[in-house]
């Protein structure tokens, strides 16, 4: 067994008396009160999921395992000559709590590559499909279509609940470990007339991901950023909560994240990176190359304001402040690409789209989240067919997904059913009060 896979027993072991405490004594403890508003306005802010692998705070943003996101960087170990730590390191920080030395890293990374052999059919399956078939779509369909590999479909039935987890596992492990060539063969296949680049086995996520997108150093680091960034975000977003929901019904790893990928599809959620560059670009193709002042941007932002339409990558459901993945993927700019001039366009809208949310007066948060920035980023570093961007976004959320439904399964969480009532019963509660 691997370090991982023991030390994540172990954590299993001690955490399980404490959710079985918290049935057992304090089942009925209130802790939220509904209303109206939030049954109408889409369970906004009721407290209603537990997961102990992100928490977001509104004011200071995501904290994965109780550490933010400088903390996280610098926290866990970095191979030799890479500004970034690995996706193997974080997920075993994900998954465990603890931080991995570089040789468990290394570990996960070894049976990672053992792992990450995609099935002959999946290539099939995506070459057979429509030349314009968004490549969400692609991605969503090569993950469902590998449910026939599921090891907890074919064995659940056999072992005893408290294995469930252990099933689960192999599933999640194995489809983390394919998601980089598939999401990499997507690419080529689209854009570049299917000339596919074969993985290597001696390289990491990130730096197999950069392999074969066939895009030079630094985007292994790129990559490996980007993929930490947008792994987790508590579980009450629309790509973890599907994933949840559905494996709550006891469907395995290949049909939860395929449920998951398909709302992350949505422009209000993951596709708002897309929905970012091609607002950006066409608002560059509008002034030329010069930077424009910032009465021309606000005059820009008010034109998609009035046309009814929302400012892509700005806004937020829980945060209240600049969304700190943003603020992460600024830092990375500065230091890698002061003057390109996307980035400095993106920086000169930041100036200007908070004050011009507010006037406008109707989102609850006027500040930048992840999404406004990281199209800048992969633009810089060639890859510009932005209904990509998704795809990236995918990848970097099964890392968090999957860790929630392996302890979902370990956790003998329940099949999830909220309760819906009639809006004659909301207006009869409504009348009395
Ligand atoms: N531009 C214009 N109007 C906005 C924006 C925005 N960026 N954000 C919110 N509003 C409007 C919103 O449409 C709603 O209007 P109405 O009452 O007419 O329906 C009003 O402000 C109140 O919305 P909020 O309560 O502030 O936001 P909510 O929690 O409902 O939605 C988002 C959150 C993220 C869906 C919303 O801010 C939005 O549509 N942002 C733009 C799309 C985006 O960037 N999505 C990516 C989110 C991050 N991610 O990766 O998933
Ligand atoms: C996310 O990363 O899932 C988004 O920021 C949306 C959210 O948290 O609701």
């Amino acid at each position: 067994m691997t370090i991982l896979k023991s030390l994540l027993e172990q954590k299993i072991s001690e955490h399980r008396p404490r959710t079985a405490r918290l049935l057992g004594e304090w089942s009925e403890v209130v802790v939220d009160a509904v209303t109206i508003g939030q049954i109408v306005g889409g369970a906004r802010d009721i407290h209603a999921l537990v997961t102990d692998i992100s928490y977001l705070d509104p004011q200071e943003g995501i904290r994965f395992r109780g550490k933010n996101i400088p903390e996280t960087f610098a926290a866990l170990p970095k191979a030799a000559g890479c500004e970034y730590p690995s996706v193997e390191a974080f997920w075993f920080f994900l998954l465990t709590g603890e931080v991995p030395s570089l040789a468990q890293a290394r570990e996960v990374q070894d049976d990672l590559s053992r792992r990450a052999a995609v099935p002959r059919y999946v290539f099939e399956v995506l070459r057979a499909q429509p030349e314009d078939t968004h490549p969400m779509t692609l991605l969503s369909m090569a993950v469902l279509c590998m449910q026939r590999e599921s090891a907890f479909a074919a064995r659940h039935r056999e072992v005893r609940k408290t294995q469930y987890w252990e099933l689960m596992y192999e599933d999640c492990c194995d489809l983390l470990a394919r998601l980089p060539e598939i999401a990499a063969f997507i690419y080529r296949l689209k854009y570049r007339q299917g000339d596919i680049i074969g993985a290597r086995s001696d390289l990491d996520f990130g730096a197999n991901f950069a392999h074969m997108m066939g895009i030079p150093r630094p985007y292994d680091d790129v990559a490996r950023m980007y993929f930490i960034l947008h792994s987790d975000h508590e579980s009450g977003n629309v790509s973890a909560h599907a994933t949840h929901l559905v494996a709550s019904a006891l469907s395995d790893a290949y049909y939860s994240f395929s449920a998951g990928l398909n709302g992350l599809a949505g422009p209000l959620h993951g596709l708002a990176n897309q929905e970012v560059l091609s607002w950006i670009l066409h608002f560059q193709q509008t002034l030329g190359d010069t930077l424009p002042d910032e009465d021309r941007v606000r005059e820009a932002l008010w034109e998609t304001l009035s046309a009814g339409q929302v400012i892509p990558g700005y806004g937020h459901a829980v945060l209240r402040r600049t969304d700190p993945r943003y603020t992460a993927q600024m830092e990375f700019c500065q230091r890698h690409m002061p003057d390109d001039p996307l980035f400095r366009l993106v920086n000169m809208i930041y100036r200007v789209a908070p004050r011009v949310l507010s006037e406008h007066g109707k989102t609850k948060n006027p500040w930048p989240n992840v999404d406004s920035h990281s199209g800048v980023v992969q633009w810089h570093y060639g890859l510009r067919e932005h209904d990509f961007y998704t795809v990236l976004f995918g990848v970097g959320r099964a890392i968090g997904v999957l860790a929630n439904i392996i302890w979902d399964r370990a956790l003998a969480y329940p099949i999830e059913r909220p309760k819906s009532v009639t809006t004659d019963m909301l207006e009869a509660w409504g009348r009395a009060g």
